[in-house]
């Protein structure tokens, strides 16, 4: 598991998390998160991750692909089984998408991707999927089967290796582009121009699950896998002051070309992030203990209102005593005169 405090831990959804994990780590589980709780605290504000069924694709893909009332749409190759949407079989030259039909209007939200790749072939193929929220939908195109001048973001998981060149960089490798509408994907170099960070990611043929995931709170991208089967999440790329207007479309998209792979998803989940402010009870300035100055005073006054009261009802019977005596005195000395 990544930092504790910020940004990591809170992104990912709790539920979900647990679900995925094994019984002996969830004390530490539940330890961080009380730990990431407090974080919060501090800062005065907590965060709640609400499910968004309307932005979301899950088994039994109820309707996908068929029926109107549908979510989300099939095009190209794509076709849904009961146990994933394939956006395309393990063949050369096809591609397939599944898109949102609903503009999503979410200030804050966190994609978890479910996905799969596998095929016949031995080394990387592809050419990958892509995961987006993009103003245009249902385009077919070069980059990885949604069309090129996109607006919006992508994040691809590239299969394939087409810049031979650049043996550093290893295969498959998941990266993150935005695009304004006149941006161009270069295809040819495997989008690097354009990338705005990345990692590698041997995500084929793998028998465990593999997941992606993708943040956007407060106009900072952050994107994890996990794909190591440990139910643990990778940092992938973590980048403030990335400017997303709403009313942008989900969709995931693959291609093949020469090469192929089957390119499944299995889940699209979109949760809705809220930043709950505490509400404001007693006004304070920071860093100015108003509070311990205040009861302070108060303190103060009461106990002087206290003495002020025992000394008047003191002095008053003082008074009336003093007067009790006087007044007898005086009776005396007149009754004496008379004698
Ligand atoms: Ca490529």
């Amino acid at each position: 598991m990544a930092a504790v405090c910020g940004n990591h831990l809170y992104g990912v959804t709790k539920a979900f998390m647990w679900k995925r994990m094994p019984l002996k780590p969830r004390w530490a589980f539940v330890i961080l998160v009380l730990t990431a709780s407090l974080c919060f605290a501090d800062d005065d504000h907590e965060m709640e991750e609400f499910l968004k069924r309307e932005y979301s694709l899950s088994k039994p893909y109820q309707g996908v692909g068929s029926l109107g009332s549908s979510h989300w749409e099939l095009m190209g190759d794509a076709m849904v089984t009961t146990e994933q949407v394939r956006l395309t079989p393990d063949m050369q030259s096809r591609q397939g998408a599944v898109w949102s039909r609903v503009p999503c209007h979410l200030k804050d939200w966190e994609m978890q991707v479910h996905f799969k790749i596998h095929g016949q072939g031995k080394k990387n193929l592809g050419d990958g999927l892509a995961i987006w929220y993009s103003k245009e939908r249902m385009q077919k195109g070069p980059v990885f089967g949604n069309m090129d001048n996109f607006t919006g973001l992508g994040v691809f998981v590239d299969t394939y290796p087409n810049e031979e060149k650049h043996l550093e960089r290893i295969f498959p490798y998941v990266l993150a582009m935005v695009g304004n509408g006149t941006i161009s994907y270069d295809h040819e170099r495997d989008g690097r121009p354009t990338e705005l960070g990345g990692c590698n990611a041997m995500v084929r043929n793998l028998k465990h699950d593999t997941f992606l995931f993708i943040r956007y709170i407060r106009r900072r991208l952050t994107v994890m896998i996990d794909i190591d089967g440990q139910h643990e999440w990778r940092d992938c790329l973590d980048l403030p002051g990335v400017q997303l207007p709403r009313g942008y479309y989900f969709g995931a998209t693959a291609l093949t070309g020469d090469l192929s792979d089957n390119h499944d998803i299995i889940s699209l989940k979109l949760y809705e992030l809220t930043v709950i402010r505490s509400d404001i009870t007693i006004p304070s300035v920071d860093n100015i203990e108003l509070l311990r100055l205040g009861s302070a005073e108060e303190g103060m006054s009461s106990i002087t209102m206290f003495f002020t009261l025992l000394f008047s009802m003191l002095g008053c019977i003082f008074l009336i005593i003093i007067g009790i005596v006087m007044y007898g005195q005086w009776k005396e000395s007149r009754r004496k005169r008379f004698y």
